[in-house]
């Protein structure tokens, strides 16, 4: 069998430690502060978002820390320990879409929404230092954005980000819901990738030791218990390596697809006819009609289920049968692969290995098209099914994926 490589979360100290001595380093003073956000991975409920639908995500222990200080001009600098650029520099009088490329347009993106929606933001220096894998499928780029945010709060007195408190909750969700709408601009104006609103909305406003259940329709959230150790279970994370963007053009087709059915169909989003099942079955049949019927149907048809799914996983946690999840985690997995074509090679490898090792369940997680998949294993089964998708990897001739354990960590703070 081969090495398994894993990808531990590094503890608060370390990583506020190491944005600090990166600030300190290249900016000659020490920062003003150090604020942090996590990724996240998504248990359910994928491509529902910019559906109206339901996810649920948790946020990592995985963090991105962002050592910053004001400046008293206009200008930002940013440089990052995972990007060998160097520093960057950037005007925020500059700074409009498309005029900012690469990370930067993420950091600045923050600074720019901000503007935009009335607060007075000025300039800053900064240094980033992450332990979130980077292009995983992890939400690498809101947990960049959100550290951002809660650090501009903070250093400009704008009093959305509240606080945390000692058991991992936020104390202003209404703020921090705001802020999540900030980030969400900076992704989609500023760094052209069209995403829903999931990632951000773990990264800002996700609870220690609990799932987020996520409706975004209207933005409101739900804390549901998610203590995995305490039914003797674990959640395996498998970064693939094989790399995904949604800056490229297939994450924007399925949401070109998804806003094409809900034209045809007279509704605002396909939520309007999820929450049916017979105005649910009178949509598919029309838009089977319809040209390009068979794909619209077969997209239609996965972000409907997947919405009923996240009901149905969240009633299982509900009644603590935590392992009565598998089926929905197999059937969006499957879904996702054959309905709505955003799976790959390695995905279906890493969850059919994952299965076959003994997982209760297993499915991909995030945009896909590569990134990382969950399985939800016995605590006792880690590290062996770790090792089984490691040699299936390695006899496929694949690049060596990497694994962590993914436990339901605090928001940004
Ligand atoms: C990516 C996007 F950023 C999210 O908004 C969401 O659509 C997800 O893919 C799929 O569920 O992470």
């Amino acid at each position: 069998s081969v090495d398994v490589t894993w990808t531990p979360a590094w503890d608060r100290t370390e990583g506020e430690e190491r944005a600090r001595a990166l600030f300190a380093s290249v900016y000659g003073t020490a920062p003003a502060g150090v604020w942090s956000a996590p990724g996240r991975v998504n248990l359910i409920g994928e491509h529902t978002d910019y559906n109206g639908g339901l996810a649920l995500p948790i946020a990592l222990p995985h963090r991105t820390y962002a050592a910053v200080s004001r400046r008293d001009d206009d200008v930002v600098r940013l440089v990052s320990a995972q990007e060998p650029t160097g520093v960057r520099e950037v005007r925020l009088a500059d700074a409009v879409p498309g005029a900012v490329t690469g990370w930067a347009a993420y950091v600045v993106g923050v600074a720019w929404a901000l503007r935009e929606a009335g607060h007075a933001v000025g300039g800053f220096d900064l240094a980033i230092d992450s332990c979130v894998p980077f292009g995983a499928g992890l939400s690498s780029s809101a947990a960049l954005e959100a550290s951002v945010a809660v650090a501009l709060d903070a250093l400009h007195d704008l009093g959305l980000a509240g606080t945390v408190d000692a058991a991992g909750a936020a104390t202003d969700d209404a703020g921090r819901s705001t802020l999540a709408q900030v980030c969400v601009r900076a992704e989609n104006e500023m760094a052209g990738a069209p995403t829903g609103g999931m990632d951000q909305a773990a990264s800002l406003r996700a609870r220690a030791g609990h799932a987020l259940l996520l409706d975004c329709l209207d933005g409101s959230v739900q804390h549901v218990p998610f203590d995995l150790a305490a039914h003797g279970l674990a959640l395996l994370v498998v970064d693939t390596r094989a790399e995904h963007s949604h800056v490229s053009g297939e994450y924007a087709q399925r949401r070109a697809s998804c806003e094409e059915a809900a034209r045809r169909l007279g509704v605002g989003t396909l939520r309007e006819v999820a929450d049916d099942p017979q105005a649910a079955a009178r949509a598919l049949a029309a838009l089977a009609a319809g040209e390009d019927g068979d794909l619209l149907v077969r997209r239609v048809r996965h972000v409907v289920d997947e919405i009923a799914r996240v009901g149905e996983f969240v009633t299982h946690l509900g009644t603590g049968d935590v392992t009565g999840v598998g089926p929905a985690m197999d059937a969006s997995h499957d879904s996702l692969r054959d309905d709505y074509e955003v799976s790959c090679r390695e995905l279906d490898l890493a969850v059919d290995t994952a299965r076959a090792s003994g997982a209760h369940g297993a499915r991909m997680t995030g945009g896909g098209f590569g990134g990382s998949a969950i399985a939800l294993v016995d605590a006792g089964a880690v590290e062996g099914v770790a090792q089984a998708v490691a040699d299936a990897f390695a006899a496929a001739g694949l690049h060596a994926p990497a694994f962590a354990v993914a436990v339901a960590g605090p928001p940004a703070g």
